[in-house]
This record gives structure tokens, sequence and C-alpha cells, in this order.
């Protein structure tokens, strides 16, 4: 008789754990469970002891009365401190997901009507497949080519949204090897429960072998290609200012706008100056020479054109307009950075770390 609901023993209540996040967030989502199982246990035990305790007898008046300040006290305070552990222990958790430790891996991820593009650093790409290694920190970068999509795997317990316009960006750390699900979660058309893919979470030498089969160049190389196919070069040169801002040792560092304001050059602002130049204009440079890039570049592109401005090295002595002095002196000092400067006059991406 038993037999016939066997196939309850395959249903995974429980997804697998294989991230250190997952364990993580699998300690909150028991206490959550627990104090709700208490709360319900101590709810319900006290309105059917009281309603049997306080029913109507005959012949027994019913003595009114007028509340304690004692027992207010107590259940305000009580449920209190339990909600502020709830909310310490989950904003812990929330900022920690999304606050990608500096050396994480990072990894591209494009969702697509109804598929996932994945581009790696190294010019690898995969489609609705998804290959990381185990107990590194690994960044995924996402973008979305159309409407609202989400990449979910829950063994990972990685979700996010992925809002077309800007990235998106989670990390995690994997700990077991394994084969485990990609879903799409929110729902993005009628194939949506199609945008489904796999990711292998391999061992380091496992991962390593994986990696070396890169061919068409690195997502940099891709990234130089572009930059001359879309005549970004012709404007852009690499040495010199003339009438466009040189990008070289441009990434992660200030810019000051022609509006007084001044941001750093991360990815979405490098991603915003492409696909709508007049968004922000450098100082020091004129609006509406740029053309509009939107719907000329996929995000696929995008994120190559940004690998390749990230490669190229520190700009020689700063005669940029709009770069603001960082730390440390702009001519680099003898030795290592020397030659790194050195090497950037050529019209080739630096060496990926
Ligand atoms: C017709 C000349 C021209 C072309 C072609 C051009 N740009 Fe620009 N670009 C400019 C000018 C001028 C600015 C500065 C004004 C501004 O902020 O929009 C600029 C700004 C930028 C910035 C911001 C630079 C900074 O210092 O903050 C980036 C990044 C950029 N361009 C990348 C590109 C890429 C990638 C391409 C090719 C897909 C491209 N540009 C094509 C003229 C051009
Ligand atoms: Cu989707």
């Amino acid at each position: 008789m038993w037999a016939s609901y066997r196939f309850l023993a395959d249903i995974p209540f429980v997804a697998p754990v294989a991230s250190k996040e997952a364990a993580d967030i699998d300690l909150l989502w028991w206490f959550l469970s627990a104090v709700s199982l208490v709360m319900t246990v101590v709810i319900f035990a006290g309105v059917i002891g009281f309603a049997f305790k306080y029913r109507q007898k005959p012949g027994v008046d019913p003595v009114p009365l007028h509340g304690s300040n004692a027992l207010e006290i107590t259940w305000s305070v009580i449920p209190f401190i339990v909600m502020l552990v709830m909310f310490w222990w989950g904003a812990d958790l929330f900022f920690a997901a999304e606050n990608p430790p500096k050396d994480a891996e990072e990894i591209f991820v494009v969702g697509k009507q109804w598929m996932w593009k994945v581009q790696y650093p190294d010019g690898n790409r995969e489609i609705n497949a998804l290959h990381v290694p185990i107990g590194r920190a690994v960044k995924l970068t996402m973008a979305s080519e159309d409407v609202i999509h989400s990449f979910s795997m829950p063994a990972l317990r990685v979700r996010h949204d992925v809002v077309p316009g800007h990235y998106d960006a989670i990390w995690f750390r994997a700990t077991t090897p394994g084969r485990y699900h990609i879903f799409c979660t929110e729902y993005c058309g009628d194939r949506h429960s199609q945008m489904i893919g796999w990711v292998d979470v391999m061992d380091e030498t496992e991962y390593g072998k994986w990696a070396s089969g890169g061919s068409g160049g690195t997502l940099a190389e891709q990234g130089q290609q572009l930059f001359t196919q879309n005549g970004c070069s012709n404007c852009h040169l690499l040495n010199e200012q003339g009438r466009c801002p040189i990008l070289k040792g441009l990434y992660n560092k200030p810019v000051q706008l022609n509006d007084g304001r001044t941001v750093i050059a991360d990815d979405a602002y490098l991603r915003e100056s492409i696909l709508e130049p007049n968004a922000k204009i450098v100082n020091g440079f004129d609006a509406d020479v740029m053309p509009n890039f939107k719907g000329q570049l996929s995000e696929e592109n995008v994120i190559q054109l940004i690998a390749f401005i990230k490669s190229l090295a520190p700009a020689a002595p700063a005669s940029q307009v709009g770069a603001l002095p960082t730390n440390g002196p702009q001519v680099p000092a003898p030795g290592k950075k020397q030659s790194a400067a050195t090497k950037a006059t050529a019209l080739t991406p630096a060496p990926q770390q």
C-alpha cells in the first residue's frame, strides 16, 4: 500500500546545498520556520485553552478584566527582539550577497527571450550552461536584452532579477561539485518555461581543463575587434586626446562630468556611455559628437567592449581633461608599473590578470 506513495520521496522538498551561501541562507530559513512554528503553537494553544477555560458556565458571573501592563509589555518586547534578530540576520546575508569580493571571478550572463547567454573573460561562450570552479568567489554580472528575467540557481541559493537597461550582479562560492538546475523565475513570455539550463560546479583541475578550450580570443580581444568595426577607434585614439576622451586607464577611475558631478567609471557607467552617450557628458567634451549605439550593439557586444576598455592599461601622464588624479601619482614610479605604462602605448590590450 505504501509503495504507491514512493514517488513522494523523489520530490525535492529541500534543494541541494552546493554553496557557502546556501548553508548560511538555510540556517536563517530554519530559524524563521522554527519561530513561525512556535508562534503558531503558542497562539492556537492559547485560543483553544482560553476558550475552554473562560467558557460560559451556568450560575457563574464573568469578572471583567481591565488589562495588565506586565502582560502587554512582555508580548510587545519579546516579539520585537525576535523580529530585530530576523532583520539583522536577513540584512546581513542580503548585504553579503549584494557585495561581491574584489577578487571574484567575473562571468557575464545575458538574458534573452528565451535563453541565457554566458560569456567568460577568456572568451568562452555558452548558452543555457554555466561552468564554475569550487571554492572561488564567482560574480555574475547580468543584463537583459529584452524584458525582465530572473536568474535562479536554487542549489546555490542564487536568484536575482535581470532588468533591461542596467547591470545586476550577484555572487556566490560553490562548494559541492555537481550539476544543478538554472531557471528563469520571472514570467517572460510564452516560452518562459523553456528558459532553463545547467550549472556545472567543477573542482579546480577539471575547471582548468574545461576553461582552456577558448577560441576566438579573450573577451577583451573580441571587444577590441568591435572597437575597430564600430568606428570607436576613429574617435577614441588610444594615446592622443583629440576631440574624444582617452579610454586607457579609465576603468574604475573617477570621471568629472560637465555638470560638476564626479562619477566612477564602473561597468554601469561604461555601458551607459556607449549606449546613451548624452546621458553624461565628460567635462571638457561636447555632447552630440559620439553616436548613439543603442540598438546597434547587443548587450553581449557591450560586455565585450567594456572588457576591452578594462584591459587598457592606465594612460600615460594625464593631459586628459575629464580624468581626475587618483590615488598616487599618474606618472608611474620606476619598476614594474613603468613597464606596464610603456607597454600600454601599443594598441594591444594589457594581459588579462
Ligand atoms: C564620433 C566620435 C565618437 C565615436 C565614433 C565614439 N565615441 Fe565615445 N565619445 C566621444 C566623445 C566626444 C565623448 C565625450 C563626450 C561624452 O561623454 O559623450 C565620448 C565618450 C565615451 C566614453 C566615456 C569616456 C569617459 O572618459 O568617461 C566611452 C566609454 C566611450 N565614449 C566609448 C565609445 C565606444 C565603445 C565607441 C564605439 C562603440 C565610441 N565611444 C564611439 C566620441 C566618439
Ligand atoms: Cu526569462
